[in-house]
């Protein structure tokens, strides 16, 4: 038998299900062995008193994205997936973002050479659809998800991004009729719109307004709308960053129902309240983003949601803006709060801010931490076993964990290119300290040790998640409409 290229040495290793004293013994880019007492590595690594667990999986990040107006935001893949490397996470999902008129093709192809260019850590793409055409969907849809890009995303608000309900509609069937996964930013555009040319109207401009321009009620309606028509084409969903308690008992409803909903939240809306945007002139735009962070009562019906199954990820939605005239004040310093892009930088921060509370403070165990943070995003994207855990042929992505390092989060130390961190002040104790991309050192000793383009992409099929329930409603079904023949 071949010597293991690198031994893991004396750890307590933790998957989504378990977590024991072991070694874990590498060869190549994947996992050959987990056991005790394994046989010595070409290398080892000394992981006792640590917890060896799989990189985090981030599905959820915006990245050298340009917005619909036409703003880039900060980061670059280089910068984003630094970040993301030193915060323990070694699969990203970001966006390939179509705007009004773009064919995907040529869309999917800029962020490719984006990635291919910068990225160390791995990477897939979620399209954005914003022009639903119909050439699109039946051309285009077909040919993105045979290349490998199994998950689409839709807006149901923002002026320039938004589908209406056909649109939708029609989003949903060809994902059924192409097995791909839809991802949904659901909040009522009506609403949004509405509040806020009334704040403005009132001289309620600065940032804490952005809170009460999207409404509470914003999130269940639209979630109740997106739920209905999927639940129509009969096509799986992700519901995007759940905010609100009413949202969650929305989608619990659902899932009691066997619908396949599924669901993920982030840290600003378990760790945050709409109070972090009050804050004097417009400092409070580091904390703008959407849907805005809610009351303390809502972080705990989230946390109850995700120990219920009802929300199964916890991503980050980065999505950073610096706070200068390239970001945040593009409009100026008497910018009101519409004019301030939405967003904030979370890969980073994502996994030591949420390890900090569910492991050390103990809210959850530290099995939880792995399913909702690197096993079940790779599970519902198609990722899984090769990403989200740690088993014998899994890929060899490893965040190698010290219970006890407390960092205290400060505006110098942040790798992207923010240039600020939302997190700043906050002490958290627990810190990935190695980090292993298919075998090789990702980071060590406070380094990044990868090359710029060294990530690869990750080609996904959709998983179980994406596939109907076969559950026809009466108007698909031939024994009961009439014996129209609709798909
Ligand atoms: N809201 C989004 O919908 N996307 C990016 C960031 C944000 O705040
Ligand atoms: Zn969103
Ligand atoms: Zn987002």
């Amino acid at each position: 038998m071949q010597p293991f290229d690198l031994v893991i040495r004396g750890g307590t290793v933790a998957t989504a299900t378990d977590s024991f004293k072991a070694d874990l013994g590498i060869r190549g880019a994947t996992i050959a062995a987990i056991g005790e007492g394994l046989d010595r590595g070409k290398k080892e690594i000394d992981a006792r008193g640590k917890l060896v667990l799989p990189g985090g999986v981030d599905s959820h990040s915006h990245i050298e994205q340009l917005s619909a107006s036409g703003l880039m935001n900060a980061d670059t893949f280089e910068s984003a997936t630094t970040a993301a490397a030193f915060g323990g996470t070694t699969t990203v999902i970001s966006f390939a973002a179509q705007h009004v008129g773009m064919s995907l093709k040529t869309v999917v192809d800029e962020y490719h050479q984006y990635a291919e260019r910068g990225a160390v850590t791995d990477y897939a793409f979620h399209m954005i659809l914003a022009d639903p055409r119909e050439e699109v969907l039946a051309k285009e849809v077909p040919a993105l998800v045979k290349a490998g890009h199994a998950s689409l995303k839709v807006f149901m608000t923002y002026d320039r991004l938004k589908v209406d309900d056909e649109q939708l509609l029609n989003v949903l069937q060809s994902a059924r009729d192409n097995r791909a996964m839809v991802c949904v930013h659901a909040e009522n555009h009506g609403m949004i719109s509405w509040m806020g040319k009334r704040l403005l109207k009132h001289g309620y401009t600065a940032p804490k307004f952005h809170a009460i321009s999207h409404p509470r009620v914003c999130e269940p309606e639209a979630f109740q709308r997106l739920i209905a028509c999927a639940a129509l084409v009969d096509q799986p969903i992700m519901i995007f960053h759940v905010s609100t308690a009413e949202g969650a008992a929305v989608i619990r409803q659902a899932r009691g129902e066997g619908l396949k909903v599924f669901a993920e939240t982030c840290p600003q809306y378990l760790f945050m309240t709409k109070k972090d945007l009050d804050k004097p002139e417009l400092e409070g735009g580091k904390w703008m983003f959407s849907p805005p962070a809610r009351e303390g009562s809502d972080q705990e019906a989230l946390w109850q949601a995700l120990a219920l199954g009802d929300l199964q990820v916890i991503s980050s939605d980065h999505a950073p803006y610096a706070y200068d005239k390239t970001g945040k004040l593009m409009a100026g310093k008497t910018s009101t709060f519409k004019q301030i892009p939405n967003g904030m930088p979370g890969l980073e921060a994502r996994l030591p801010v949420v390890f900090d509370e569910m492991v050390s403070r103990g809210r959850f165990d530290v099995s939880r931490f792995v399913e909702w943070t690197s096993t079940n995003p790779a599970k519902i994207y198609g990722l899984y076993p090769k990403k989200g855990t740690l088993a014998i042929g899994s890929d060899a992505d490893v965040a190698i964990w010290d219970p006890k390092k407390s960092v205290t989060f400060a505006d110098k130390t942040v790798k992207d290119r923010a240039g600020y961190t939302p997190w700043k002040g906050r002490t958290v104790k627990g810190w990935p300290t190695t980090v292993l991309l298919r075998g090789e050192v990702l980071v060590e000793n406070d380094k990044l040790k990868a090359k710029p383009g060294s990530g690869e992409f990750l080609a996904r099929k959709a998983g179980k998640a994406a596939e109907p329930l076969g559950r026809a409603t009466l108007e698909f079904d031939p024994k009961r409409n009439f014996g129209a023949k609709l798909r």
